[in-house]
């Protein structure tokens, strides 16, 4: 069997990399020293593109693709990818679903506990010698709190089952109902921002949710209300976010994604109510490691039947 030509985007693990160029002919795009140039001269050889949510796939990138039968990404955001390009030139196009939700509703539930609790405030305070000049301010508790969850997908399912066991009441906003859901659905934004103490956002990035979270809905949450985003920078104006964590109209954030990563707003730096994260929702070894045998499952699927096992 002839070994597929692939273009990989972007470098993952090494592991990933020599897993990848063991099995197929792939030429790394982020290798060449005018990538502009190699792809006008050779972009019409390959026919499977690995990426991932990170390094995405343009639609500029697509039109200087012209063979390319599928589209294999690592993570399961696809507001990077050219989906719609995709769909109208008959692209397939595989995420990696599921093997992650776990540990991105994980690191939900403690961005919860830590911005309500100051877990990493008292940290810092401990370490600066804080304590030895008196007590850590008292924080908020956790159980028994309302919950709003924005994206209502199979993270923010996770996140709601981890709630349960900390006695939450929980209400969501998304596209539409859930069908078969116990919860309660709201299907005014503002409202669930209105009654929810804290505000988790699990919803995909993507014009559809661009700036869903505005001032409005952040003043809605209010100044002992917590914001929570495990989705997407996109999802949030950040702007308003940083001027309402700034003027105390917004009591706190746990922040694993900005709007232009890696880069987060300077004023944010100092503000002992947000927590920081790299976006590292999915980074455990073993989620990695499962969503590397996603991407390479697929790759196999369509390299021997044409098809892809995870196909958005
Ligand atoms: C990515 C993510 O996997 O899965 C996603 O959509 O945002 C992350 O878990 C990571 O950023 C690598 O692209």
């Amino acid at each position: 069997m002839q070994r597929l030509n692939v273009l990989q985007v972007g470098a993952l693990t090494e592991r990933f990399n020599q897993r990848l160029a063991d099995e197929y002919s792939v030429t790394a795009l982020w290798q060449q020293t005018d990538p502009q140039a190699f792809l006008a001269q050779h972009g019409g050889e390959f026919e499977v593109v690995a990426t991932s949510a990170r390094f995405g796939c343009s639609a500029e990138l697509l039109a200087q693709l012209p063979n390319v039968k599928a589209i294999c990404s690592f993570g399961v955001g696809t507001d990077a990818l050219a989906v719609d390009v995709a769909r109208d030139r008959g692209i397939a196009v595989s995420n990696t679903p599921d093997v992650l939700n776990d540990c991105v509703a994980d690191l939900a539930m403690g961005l919860i506990i830590d911005t309500a609790r100051g877990m990493s405030a008292a940290d810092r305070f401990v370490r600066d010698g804080g304590w030895l000049m008196g007590n850590f301010p008292l924080a908020r508790s956790v159980t028994g709190k309302r919950l709003g969850i924005v994206g209502l997908g199979r993270i923010g399912q996770a996140v709601v089952k981890r709630a349960s066991g900390f006695d939450m009441q929980v209400r969501y906003h998304n596209r539409r109902q859930v069908a078969g859901s116990p919860l309660t659905y709201e299907a005014d934004m503002l409202a669930l921002a209105e009654w929810a103490d804290f505000l988790v956002l699990t919803c995909p990035g993507g014009v559809a949710t661009h700036h869903l979270i505005s001032a409005a809905e952040l003043a809605a949450l209010g100044r002992n209300g917590i914001l929570i985003n495990v989705a997407r920078g996109s999802v949030v104006d950040q702007q308003a976010l940083v001027s309402a964590l700034s003027n105390g109209t917004l009591g706190g954030a746990g922040l694993d994604v900005f709007a232009e990563e890696p880069l987060v707003p300077s004023e944010l730096l100092a503000l002992d109510n947000v927590v920081l994260l790299p976006h590292v929702g999915s980074g455990t070894a073993e989620t990695r490691l499962r969503m590397e045998e996603l991407v390479l499952a697929n790759m196999l699927e369509y390299a021997r039947y044409g098809r892809l096992v995870t196909p958005l």
